[in-house]
C-alpha cells in the first residue's frame, strides 16, 4: 500500500506559497493512495510551466516533456505498454495555446489515460501573460489593453469531439477534486479533467474568492453524466454560477482495443529478433 511518506521527493518545492498546483499535487496524492496503484504502474508526464514541476513533487515514474507535447508523450507510453496508468498534469497555455492541435485527436482517439490541467488562465512560469482561458478584457503583460477574443472553452470542445470523460475541479477543494480524479483514473478511455487553479501572484482577477463565490457541484443537482446534450449546455454555463463535477461519462472503445499488435500484447514485450528495418532506413535516408 502506498502511502504519502512513500510519494515525497527530496526536492523542494519552489511554487508560490498559496498557489493552486498545492491543492492539484495532494489531491494526486490521496487519489493514488485510494486507488491502490503501485508507483512502479503509474506515469506522471508533465508539460513546461509552473505545473510542470509536479513531475518533481510525486515519487513515480516521471516524463516532463516539452512545452504542449504532453498528449503525444503520453500517447506513446500509453499504447506501448497498456498495462500503465498514464496521467498527463498540462497548463492551460502547454494545452490549450501550444498543444491545441493534440487536445481533439486524443479525446476523439479515446486514449487510454488522464488528462489533468492546471488552469491558472495564465502563463505562470513566463510571469503572468494571457492565454486562451483568460478572461475578455483581462489585463497583463501581453494584453495591455485586455484580452481581446472570447475565452476559449475547453469542455464543450471535449464533448464535441467525442470525449468520454469530461470534468471540472477546484484546487480549492481538494477533496472533491481527488474524488474526480480517482473515476478519472479508473475510466477506461480518455479523461479529462479541467481544473481551476488561482494563480496568486498573477491573476488578481480570478481568484479563489472569485472561485468559491461563483462554482456549485453538478452531483448535487442531480445531472445526468450520460447525456452529452445536457453537458454541452452546462458546459457553456458561465458569469455568476460555474458547474464543477462531472459532465459527463460515459465508456466507450479505447483506440488501442482497436490495433491488432497492442490489443493483446504489450509493444514492450514483442521481440525485434525477426524484424530487419534496414530497407525503411535506407528508403529515409
Ligand atoms: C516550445 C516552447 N515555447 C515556449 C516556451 C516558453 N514557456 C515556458 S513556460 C510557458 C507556458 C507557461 O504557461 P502554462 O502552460 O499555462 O503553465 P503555468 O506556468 O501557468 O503552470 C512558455 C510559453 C517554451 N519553454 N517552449
Ligand atoms: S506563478 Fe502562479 S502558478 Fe506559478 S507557482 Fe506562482 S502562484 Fe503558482
Ligand atoms: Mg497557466
Amino acid at each position: 500500500m502506498v502511502t504519502l511518506d512513500d510519494l515525497k521527493t527530496p526536492k523542494t518545492n519552489t511554487w508560490c506559497p498559496g498557489c493552486g498546483n498545492f491543492g492539484i499535487l495532494m489531491a494526486f496524492k490521496k487519489a493514488l493512495i485510494e486507488l491502490g496503484l503501485q508507483r512502479e504502474d503509474t506515469v506522471l508526464v508533465s508539460g513546461i510551466g509552473c505545473h510542470g514541476k509536479m513531475v518533481n513533487y510525486v515519487n513515480i515514474n516521471g516524463f516532463h516533456g516539452i512545452h504542449g507535447r504532453v498528449l503525444p508523450l503520453a500517447t506513446g507510453i500509453n499504447l506501448s505498454n497498456p498495462n500503465l496508468t498514464v496521467v498527463g498534469f498540462a497548463g492551460d497555455a502547454d494545452q490549450y495555446n501550444e498543444g491545441w492541435g493534440h487536445f481533439a485527436h486524443a479525446i476523439r482517439q479515446n486514449i487510454d489515460m488522464t488528462l489533468i490541467v492546471h488552469d491558472n488562465m495564465v502563463l505562470g512560469l513566463t510571469t503572468g501573460q494571457a492565454t486562451s482561458t483568460s478572461q475578455q478584457g483581462f489585463k497583463s503583460k501581453s494584453t495591455p489593453f485586455g484580452v481581446i477574443p472570447p475565452m476559449l472553452n475547453p469542455l464543450a470542445h471535449a464533448l464535441v469531439s467525442n470525449g468520454s470523460f469530461v470534468a471540472r475541479g477546484f484546487a480549492g477543494d481538494m477533496m472533491h477534486l481527488k474524488g474526480l480524479m480517482v473515476e478519472a483514473i479508473k475510466h477506461r478511455g480518455f479523461a479529462f479533467i479541467d481544473v481551476f487553479q488561482p494563480c496568486v501572484s498573477f491573476n488578481y482577477l480570478n481568484t479563489y474568492d472569485w472561485f468559491s463565490q461563483r462554482i456549485y457541484k453538478l452531483d448535487e443537482e442531480g445531472h445526468d453524466v450520460t447525456d452529452r446534450k445536457k453537458a454541452l449546455e452546462k458546459s457553456f454555463e458561465w458569469g455568476d454560477k460555474i458547474p464543477i463535477g462531472v459532465f459527463y461519462n460515459k465508456e466507450r472503445p479505447t483506440y488501442q482495443d482497436s490495433l491488432p499488435h497492442v490489443k493483446d500484447e504489450n509493444l514492450t514485450k514483442l521481440s525485434t529478433k525477426n524484424v530487419d528495418v534496414t530497407s525503411i532506413i535506407k528508403e529515409m535516408m
